[in-house]
Formats: structure tokens, sequence, C-alpha cells
């Protein structure tokens, strides 16, 4: 019983954000939805998918998901990195959308079936200073959270990643040239103890705190930090060195048993293997999308299993509504799945991707609709095109340039 792709459009639009979205048309009239988008590098994708990767797809048969993803890594010859991965992410969970739709099944069914109740997640809270970010924490236990990721200013310091004067946050700016901020990481090093503590003895034993360095600390900073955070029992640290030297987890690893996560900028399995193999990480942070989707995604995780680590998907605004739901259906049908992020959107973006999945009291569900359940409001898309938007740059404080 074999179909034929007939169409694969790209749609670049910009509800509140910036979203590439991948629609696939068969024959038989199934449409699948994928999400393309890398956040401040939109177009590249959209290019590469239209111009490239399109017309490569008229024809083939939807179902040859597997094979679709080896013609289009190993077939293009010029492999991996997070545009060609995202691109095939895309198409990859379109195609699983596709046969859910066909089978009349949602995707997590396909994937073997739940394997839990529910996906839990953690949300982000944040404060320009440790009362504000109290007040944070309370609004996120209000709302039932159990996990929560907790960000703070730094006196000293003007900007901060994971911290906004504007209640929802978004780091990719909408202007011509991306903002810049200065870091200082003895300053950050030595405050953030200080605000776990806070935190810790507000929300007691129970509640997880996870925190996020964003890469800026070299590898003897990150083992500091990682070390004097220990008493306040941590869920994750995340990103505390720049992914690229792996080794350097290694130093980290031994110096504390703070549990570690990375990869969030990882699109590969071969990216990942190392610190899985050499159990360096406790979480990969891969996400669906920038992982070459739901296919490629189940290797990693499987690698995972293996070593004892644990799936901790990204999932900030920058991952559609669309990917979430890759995300979630493989959360619900994952063993090793730790947790899901979820940063959440503004009503824009809900409206225009409505979706079958769900958020409430902490955690999400997938939904029974079939195939990802997710679908889009093409009206609402168009009524807001793309607006170039940069992430910020960020500067030691003798101006040169650090890791953002
Ligand atoms: C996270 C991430 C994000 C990224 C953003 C970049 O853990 O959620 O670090 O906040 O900075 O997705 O596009
Ligand atoms: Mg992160």
């Amino acid at each position: 019983m074999s179909d034929r792709i007939v169409k694969a459009e790209v749609l670049v639009s910009s509800p509140t954000r910036n979203f590439v979205t991948l629609r696939i048309t068969t024959a038989d009239g199934i449409v699948g939805l994928g999400d393309a988008t890398v956040n401040g590098r939109e177009l590249a994708v959209a290019s590469y998918l239209a111009d490239h990767v399109a017309p490569l797809l008229v024809d083939l048969d939807p179902g040859r998901i597997e094979d679709i993803w080896q013609y289009l890594y190993r077939g293009a010859y010029w492999r991996r990195g997070p545009v060609t991965m995202a691109a095939i992410g895309a198409i990859d969970m379109a195609l699983w959308d596709i046969l859910g739709k066909r089978a009349n099944l949602p995707v997590y069914q396909l994937l073997g079936g739940r394997v839990r109740d529910a996906v839990p997640t953690y949300g982000h809270a944040f404060g320009w200073d440790i009362p504000a970010l109290l007040d944070a924490v309370d609004a996120h236990l209000a709302k039932g959270a159990k996990h929560i990721r907790v960000q703070s200013g730094v006196p000293g310091l003007d900007k901060v990643y994971g911290v906004s004067k504007d209640p929802n946050y978004e780091p990719a700016g909408r202007a011509a040239r991306p903002s810049e901020e200065r870091f200082d990481a003895d300053a950050y090093i030595r405050h953030v103890p200080k605000v776990l503590a806070a935190v810790r003895e507000k929300v007691g034993d129970d509640v997880h705190l996870l925190h996020d360095a964003h890469h800026r600390l070299t590898p003897t900073q990150a083992a500091r930090l990682a070390k004097s955070v220990e008493p306040f029992n941590l869920f994750w640290l995340e990103d505390v060195t720049p992914a690229e030297d792996q080794e350097a987890m290694r130093f980290v690893r031994n110096a504390s048993t703070t549990p570690l996560a990375i990869g969030e900028v990882f699109n590969t399995i071969w990216d990942c293997q190392y610190l899985i193999e050499n159990r360096l990480i406790d979480y990969i942070r891969t996400a669906v999308v920038h992982a070459g989707g739901i296919s490629h995604s189940r290797k990693i995780y499987a690698l995972a299993e293996v070593h004892g680590v644990k799936a901790g998907p990204h999932g900030p605004s920058d991952i559609s509504p669309i990917a979430l739901a890759a995300s979630i259906h493989m959360g619900a049908s994952t063993h090793n799945f730790g947790i899901q992020e979820y940063m959440g959107y503004a009503d824009l973006v809900h409206e225009a991707f409505p979706h079958a999945w769900s958020y409430d009291d902490g955690v999400l569900q997938p939904g029974d609709a079939p195939g990802l359940g997710v679908d889009i409001d093409e009206g609402l898309l168009s009524a807001h095109p793309y607006t170039t938007a940069y992430l910020p740059v960020a500067r030691r404080m003798d101006g040169s340039v650090l890791d953002w």
C-alpha cells in the first residue's frame, strides 16, 4: 500500500517569533507537518529545504521513512550541521505524521505505545534579583511544577542569559544585528551558589531545581561551579562548557556529583557518542528537530539507554509546537526519557499551530489525534511574515567574543 509525495512546501513565518514549517502532501491527500526552525539562521534552512530537498522528495514513497532519511543524509555527501540536520529533521517528523494519519494512530503508538502516564517537564523561573526569582518560583509552584529551572541576574552585569525584564523571556531580538552583552565568569560563579541556596531553602527538598550555564565557562570554572552547587542537590546543571571540547566534561565529572546535561546544539548521534559512551553526562539534550527528526533521535536515545543516560530534550520557544509534539510523542514512548523542557509559547503561537498535545500541572500529554496532532492556521502564519532576528552575542569584560 504505497502512496507518493506530490508536494513539499516551506512556510517561513513570525507569529511573535520566527518559525520555519515544512508541509508535505501526498497523492492520497495526506498532509504531514515538520518544524525546521534554527534560531537566527531560519532562511538558510528554508533555502536548503525549498531549493535543494523539496524537489527530490516529489514521487518518493512517504512510507519509506528510514530510506528517505539515509538518502538525504548520506546522499548529500556534505553531511551534518544544524542546517542540514534540521531540514532532515523536519522531513522525518512530517513523514511520521503522515504515517500516523494513514494508520489513524498517534505517533507515540507507532513508536511502541506509552511507557508512562505523562511526560514530565521543567519550566523557566527567572528574576533580576533573588526576591524577584523567588516570586517567579512561587508562580511555577502554584501551577503545579515539580521541576523548575532557575536563572537570575548577576550583580554588576546588565544582561544575563535566561533573565529578562519582560515576563516572557525571548532571547532572539528582532533587529538587524545581534545585541551584545558582557559576561564576567568570576562574578557569575560567585553568585550562582547564593541564588541556589536561597531557592533551595524556599522550596524544601521535594522540588527539583535545574540551572543552565549556557556554554560560558572554562573547564576549571565549570568544575568549580559544579562542586560549589553540590549542597543544593540540582536535578541537573546544563551546558557548563562549550560542547566542542568533550574531554572537558570529564574534568567537570571528576570534580563533583552534580548531574550534568548537555547537547542542545548537537545534531547527530556522533556528536553525542563520546559523552554517552564515557558516561560523562546524565542527560542528553538534543532536540528532535535539530538532531535529524524522530528516526535519528530514537537511535541517540537507544545509545543513551545502554549507558544509563536519559533524554532531556531542548524545548525553548524556538522549538515550534510541531517539533514539541514530536518530542512529547517520543517522551511518552521512550523508557529512558527523563524530562522535557517546556518554556511555553505566546498565545498567538498556540493559535497559529493548533495542537492536540496539552500541558497541565507540570506534565505534557501527547493527545490521541492521528499523527503528531498539530495543524497550522495558514492565514495567521502569512499574516505574520519573517522578521530578521538574532540571538545575542556575548563578550568577556575585555571585549573579546565569548560563547553566548
Ligand atoms: C535552553 C536553551 C535556550 C537557547 C535557545 C537558543 O536551555 O532552553 O539554552 O534558551 O538559548 O533555544 O535558540
Ligand atoms: Mg540550554
